[in-house]
């Protein structure tokens, strides 16, 4: 006899359909362009700070950044917003991306002072630089560092929190009566004295590269493209669809439903009302009428997600068998 739960799952959906799948209109100015101002970049890079999205541990970094750049420099991925995952899933991620070849991997929350894992992230920059083979910066003495990925994912923050703990550093070095310079001219911003590292302050930003859909309704629920062109309702009926197959339930009582629920536009118009949420719309005879507004509805229930209070929820299938996602 099937346990209630298998009962649950094979209510919901196997598979997530999309009508549109113009998903090069997702992102705007998609091209090389980017990638080639990249490249040119690195000439003056010691070692790639890349920062994605722990929710997205695998899927909607940029291939072609790990071909063309990787390659060429020391290479460290920082996964930030560790604090809306499991802890106990950061030893299976190290695992699978082991798997693709990435190593240095650390795990961080930009928005605690004391994140012992960004403690270290300069460190392993200058150990990995100093083991490196810098090709034509050999003769240089200083590590120049750029912070890479797409966006939203807390390449500010992190570049701010580096700032900020060695500021800290710097002042504190100063009482002691040693002078320290704590921010150099130009655009590089030192984050340690010996050696001399500096970060890029102009973060590079990404374009995601998208395999398939779905790694782009990923990417949209973590907020890294834009709502709109991808289409609030259908960001809503992803995380709908991703919730009910981790047979995550929080969102029944948020939105005002009886029990779990499939049809999105269900789930949207019963929350509008329980949210009393609604538009006014002008039927064709003139008249007005009020109706539920579900995309403020599907709003709420994104924000919900991206702000940790549906759980911790991580949307690759990181405990699958597959090593490419
Ligand atoms: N929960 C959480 N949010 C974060 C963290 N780091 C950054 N954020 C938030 O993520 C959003 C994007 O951050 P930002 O640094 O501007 O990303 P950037 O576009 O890559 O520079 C902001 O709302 C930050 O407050 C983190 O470690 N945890
Ligand atoms: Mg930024």
């Amino acid at each position: 006899m099937a346990s209630p739960a298998a009962n649950i799952t094979q209510k919901f959906r196997q598979s997530f359909k999309i009508v549109n799948k113009d998903v090069l209109r997702w992102f705007p100015g998609h091209m090389g362009k980017g990638m080639r101002k990249m490249q040119q970049l690195l000439k003056t890079v010691d070692c790639v700070i890349e920062v994605h999205d722990a929710r997205v541990p695998i899927t909607g970094r940029n291939p072609d950044f790990q071909h063309k750049i990787c390659g060429v420099r020391p290479h460290i991925l920082v996964l930030n917003k560790k604090d809306l995952i499991e802890r106990k899933d950061q030893g299976t991620i190290r695992e699978k991306l082991k798997k693709l070849g990435i190593s240095s991997v650390f795990f961080s929350n930009c928005k605690d002072q004391q994140c012992p894992e960004l403690k270290k992230v300069i460190p392993e920059a200058t150990d990995l630089i100093s083991s490196s083979n810098r090709y034509n910066r050999s003769e240089e003495r200083e590590y120049n560092v750029l912070v890479i990925g797409v966006p939203n994912v807390g390449k500010s923050s992190l570049i701010n929190w580096l700032r900020n703990r060695h500021l800290k550093k710097a002042s504190a070095a100063r009482v002691g009566g040693v002078a320290g310079v704590t921010r150099s001219v130009q655009n590089r911003i030192k984050v340690s004295e010996e050696p001399k590292v500096y970060l890029l302050d102009t973060p590079g930003v990404l374009q995601p590269t998208i395999k398939n859909v779905e790694a782009g309704l990923k990417l949209a629920l973590c907020a890294c493209l834009q709502d709109h062109l991808v289409g609030e309702e259908v960001i809503a009926d992803y995380l709908l669809y991703t919730l009910n197959n981790q047979q995550n339930f929080r969102y029944v009582d948020l939105m005002g439903l009886d029990g779990p629920c499939d049809d999105i536009s269900m789930v949207l118009v019963k929350g509008a009302i329980k949210m009393n949420k609604f538009q006014t719309v002008k039927q064709f005879d003139g008249s007005l009428v009020k109706k539920p507004n579900v995309t403020s509805a599907a709003v709420f229930l994104i924000r919900e997600f991206r702000e940790g209070r549906l759980g911790k929820i991580i949307l690759d299938p990181i405990h699958s068998d597959a090593v490419e996602l």
